[in-house]
């Protein structure tokens, strides 16, 4: 019997062999150099290792393909700006084994399906273009012409372009990502999802109508003079282990650190720097984090209410609380915020957000003595479906301290992959604003479709109902980073064609449609050799700085393209000479294309000769400098309800979260140091009360199961951790459970899958 998509979408359902540790209470440190050197000794060789040591984040130098955490603007580390899972990122596309048609005569996609995502990643980068054909049980090589024109073909036979789907992760640069959307565009829809959808999105939409910038506000600099930083929902000792840099600088500064957060998570507590060799061998860290919040999963628009609540009636009484002058001049809504605020109780938010009295006096009194705030958040805010309100509340809270738009204050949206930010202000958007699509129409001469297209989550059900026959990646794992695996994997399998434009072997290329391709293309630490010399290409960070980013590395194999070239060959395959854009000039001189890029986008002016300058150019950002961009001209107010979500008495919470050792899908290896997990990814962090009403011990097996709107969703063979996390809840490891997350529960307006907060029930094997 052949396997069925759904079967191979997930992920495998046997055991490593879990060792469980106590949680660490320091992060970086010694621990971190030595385990991104096992890393690099394991996969590369180390000629390539000491090439790209002294390139990351460099001035001149290739952007890390890791997180989106910005480098600083004028001194750099001279033993290279990278971090731990910098290396790890690196060394996992630099490695050293590369896999061509020899390994896919050997192996079939239904025997790659039942590796598990640490050994398909480990099979090396991808060699050469592959094909799938209809009924095929191995994939075979094709050449780069004829899987053009197969993608032109399939494109083609579409009765609507709207039956396509075009996927981006944000790895892709700025000048690969403009010539796709603008390739899609001129095909002729907008169906334009990426990998934002599951991320960010609910902090665009919340920021954009609050402040009229959907990113964040703030710069390094002001990070390191902030009163208060509050990290709200987001791991940086492990996602952006850079952040922890700037943390360290704000503290010896006089700052102070809220750590708001279910976990207590080791690198919010304490912090080595590895870029300082005298402390590594000293130690004697930083301690970071002056009060951590336990809240509840979920529990953060609850909390901030009763911040909220508290500051109005400490205005009311003493009256020197808020910033008047700030709220008077620069927003809209006060009046009905704060008597909306006041339907509220005080006793019942704080008890409805699982934290106690102390703690929250601690936080309060912060708060209440200081003006320059900083909120950083990631995740632990963006995936709920209240996720919107969950920022816009935060909003409130700057807002009413005047902490937007000043030295040391504001908005801190912790972007994750290398460019998500760069895509989508280029124009990866599937609702981009008329006003883009109007440029493009007088650049080029033909007029963009004004409709919406398809988010990940319409793009899914599109292909599952059948209304999409064709997806396309432009990067990305799109079946194991999507909610639902099952339904999601049925989606794909229902497409005619589905192409994948990657670096690494990953299970999006085993769960296919009818036919399939992979294209292989250059990493960012390769060199990009074109016809007019070496390219160079750019990126956004979170911070809104476009920098360039220039490999160093020999391409692993001789028959990969650029995603830039790759992207121009479908755009000739596909539109042939009726195109309005001349394709075949771009591949050849990326200033060309960064010369429409000038043209197009705002704030891009000029951009070849200021992408020269050795730190990179800062775009123009209203909320920065009191400017809002918003429908009323003004900062806005907002009045967010207090989430009304309970537990059936058998249920927990869980929250999907990274382990120390992976990049999204990709897995680096079987660790969770921090957490004191080793050797296993299959398990459940549970709190110890929870553990005992269920009869649960450490390393008890269990099954999990989700039920929403009558599906029941299962997730089998987990092995039990207790662990330090607020009663009810419970974590696991994204994807191994992405099976349990429901399509349907996503953000309002935002469609970010709701993957931290999933309802669950744990059964005893
Ligand atoms: N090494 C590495 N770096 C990465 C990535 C990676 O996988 N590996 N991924 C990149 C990407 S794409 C992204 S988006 C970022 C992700 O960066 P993070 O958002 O830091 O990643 P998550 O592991 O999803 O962590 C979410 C955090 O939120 C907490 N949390 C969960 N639910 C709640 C809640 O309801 N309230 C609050 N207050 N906290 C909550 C969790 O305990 C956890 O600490 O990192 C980027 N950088
Ligand atoms: N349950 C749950 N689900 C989640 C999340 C969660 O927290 N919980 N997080 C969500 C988030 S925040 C995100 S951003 C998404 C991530 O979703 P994706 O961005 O789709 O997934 P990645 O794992 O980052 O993609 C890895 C693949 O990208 C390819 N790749 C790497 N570098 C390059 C490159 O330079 N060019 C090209 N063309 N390909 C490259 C490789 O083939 C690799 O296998 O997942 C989301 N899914
Ligand atoms: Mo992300």
């Amino acid at each position: 019997m052949s396997q069925s998509p759904s079967e191979k979408a997930k992920t495998p359902e046997h055991f490593s062999n879990l060792k469980i540790t106590k949680p660490a209470t320091d992060s970086a440190g010694f621990g971190g150099v030595k385990s991104a050197f096992n890393h690099v000794s394991k996969y590369m060789n180390t000629a390539d290792a000491l090439k790209l040591s002294g390139k990351i984040n460099q001035k001149g130098g290739f952007d890390c393909p890791g997180c989106a955490w910005p480098d600083p603007d004028d001194e750099r580390s001279s033993l290279g700006e990278y971090c731990e899972n910098g290396i790890k990122a690196i060394a996992e596309e630099a490695q050293n084994k590369t896999i061509g048609a020899d390994f896919f005569a050997k192996h079939s996609v239904e025997e790659l399906a039942i590796w598990t995502d640490f050994e398909i990643g480990k099979s090396g980068r991808l060699a050469e273009p592959m094909f799938l054909a209809e009924g095929d049980t191995h994939y075979k090589p094709i050449s780069w012409e004829d899987a053009f024109k197969k993608v032109g073909k399939h494109l083609n036979a579409l009765t609507h372009p709207d039956e396509a789907v075009f996927y981006t992760s944000g790895r892709t640069t700025n000048e690969a990502a403009f010539l796709y959307q603008l390739f899609v565009r001129e095909f002729g829809t907008s169906n334009l999802p990426d990998c934002s959808n599951m991320c960010h999105e609910a902090s665009g939409k919340a920021l954009s109508e609050t402040l009229g910038i959907g990113k964040g506000s703030v710069t390094l600099d002001d990070l390191y003079n902030a009163e208060v930083i509050m990290v709200i929902g987001q791991n940086p000792g492990t996602n952006h282990p850079r952040m922890l840099t700037a943390l360290e600088k704000c503290k010896k500064n006089g700052g102070k650190i809220i750590a708001i957060n279910p976990l207590e998570e080791a690198g919010l507590i304490r912090f080595t720097n590895p870029q300082n060799p005298l402390k590594l061998l000293t130690g004697g860290g930083t301690a970071l984090a002056d009060v951590h919040v336990p809240l509840t999963i979920n529990g953060d628009v609850a909390f901030i209410k009763a911040l909220l609540l508290k500051l109005l009636e400490k205005e009311d009484s003493a009256g020197n609380v808020f910033d008047k002058a700030f709220i008077e001049t620069y927003t809209l809504g006060f009046d009905a915020f704060t008597s909306d605020l006041k339907t509220y109780n005080f006793e019942d938010c704080l008890k409805a957000s699982g934290v106690s009295k102390d703690i929250f006096e601690a936080v309060f009194d912060l708060i209440l003595n200081n003006n320059k705030i900083i909120c950083c958040w990631a995740m632990g805010l963006t995936q709920h479906e209240n996720a919107v309100d969950n920022i816009r509340e935060l909003v409130n809270l700057l807002l009413l301290k005047g902490s937007i738009g000043k030295e040391g204050a504001g908005t801190c949206p912790v972007r994750g992959h290398s460019n998500v930010q760069g895509d989508r202000t280029v124009g990866i958007w599937e609702s981009a604003p008329q006003a883009f699509l109007d440029k493009i129409e007088v650049k080029y001469d033909f007029k963009p479709t004004a409709k919406h297209g398809y988010s990940v989550i319409d793009a899914i059900k599109a292909m599952y109902e059948k209304k999409a026959r064709v997806f396309f990646g432009l990067g990305g794992n799109f079946i194991s980073a999507v909610p639902d695996t099952e339904y999601s994997a049925q989606a794909m399998a229902n497409c005619n064609l589905t192409v994948h434009v990657s670096t690494k072997l990953n299970r999006s290329h085993l769960v296919t449609g009818k036919e399939a391709l992979i294209l292989p293309c250059l990493g960012r630490t390769e060199i990009d050799y074109q016809k007019t010399g070496v390219q160079i290409q750019s990126v956004e960070n979170s911070m809104g700085i476009v920098s360039s980013t220039k490999g160093v590395l020999q391409p692993c194999s001789k028959d990969l393209l650029s995603e830039v070239t790759v992207v121009c060959g479908i755009a000739q395959a596909t539109l042939g000479k009726h195109s309005k854009v001349k394709w075949e000039k771009y591949k050849d001189d990326y200033n060309l294309v960064r010369d429409d890029i000038a043209e197009v986008v705002a704030g891009f002016e000029d951009y070849n000769t200021r992408i020269k300058q050795p730190a990179g150019f800062y775009l123009p950002n209203g909320a920065r400098v009191r400017t809002f961009n918003t429908s009323t001209g003004k900062a806005n107010f907002s009045i967010n309800k207090l989430p009304q979500w309970k537990l059936k008495e058998d249920e927990l919470m869980m929250m999907t979260i990274r382990s120390h050792d992976q990049f999204n899908t990709t897995i680096y290896g079987l660790n969770d140091r921090y957490r004191g997990i080793f050797n296993e990814r299959r398990i459940i962090f549970m709190n110890l009360y929870d553990m005992a009403e269920r009869g649960l011990k450490d390393q008890t097996i269990v099954n999990l199961k989700s039920e929403f709107d009558g599906v029941i969703r299962t997730a089998n063979n987990f092995k039990v951790v207790g662990y330090n996390i607020p009663k009810g809840c419970c974590a696991t490891y994204f994807p191994e459970t992405n099976v349990l997350v429901p399509l349907d529960s996503f953000a309002h307006t935002a469609k970010t899958p709701a993957s931290k907060s999933v309802k669950i029930t744990v059964e005893k094997v």
